[in-house]
């Protein structure tokens, strides 16, 4: 009877181990982050050829954007953000770097929702974007 007893006692503790591990989920997978209004973005651009390597960059409004800029040209470049393509009223001036150079420019985005417009202040006809903030 206690040689019975004994048998059982580990027993009962392997089958709780396996059984603990069989109820494990594992990792948790991760769900491609959608970036929420406020929090931060992170976005490459790069100048290249007299050239932006986009004509369009999308934020969520008010967030905390951080542009990657990458000048590969060995030209001034920089972005800046505007309220319209009049270039008048400025949200974001970044500073003007000539390349082969990368920069990191910081700034909030909009708070308000619409389509902004972007460019290169050296080259104001010829490197420009639209900034969509929603
Ligand atoms: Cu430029």
């Amino acid at each position: 009877m206690m040689l019975q007893k004994r048998m059982m006692v580990p027993l009962a503790i392997v089958l709780a181990l396996v059984f603990g591990c069989a109820e494990d989920p594992g990792p948790d997978p991760t769900p491609t982050p959608t970036p929420q209004p406020g929090e931060p973005v992170t976005i490459e651009l790069s100048a290249q050829n007299q050239r932006f390597d986009t004509d369009t960059l999308t934020v969520p409004a008010g967030s905390e954007v951080m542009i990657v800029f990458n000048n590969m040209d060995a030209d001034a470049h920089n972005f800046a953000l505007y309220e319209s393509s009049a270039a008048t009223t400025a949200h974001f001036v970044g500073e003007i770097i000539t390349g082969p150079e990368t920069i990191v420019y910081e700034f909030t985005a909009p708070e308000s929702p619409g389509e902004y417009f972007f460019r290169c202040d050296p080259h104001p006809f010829t490197m420009t974007g639209t900034f969509i903030v929603n």
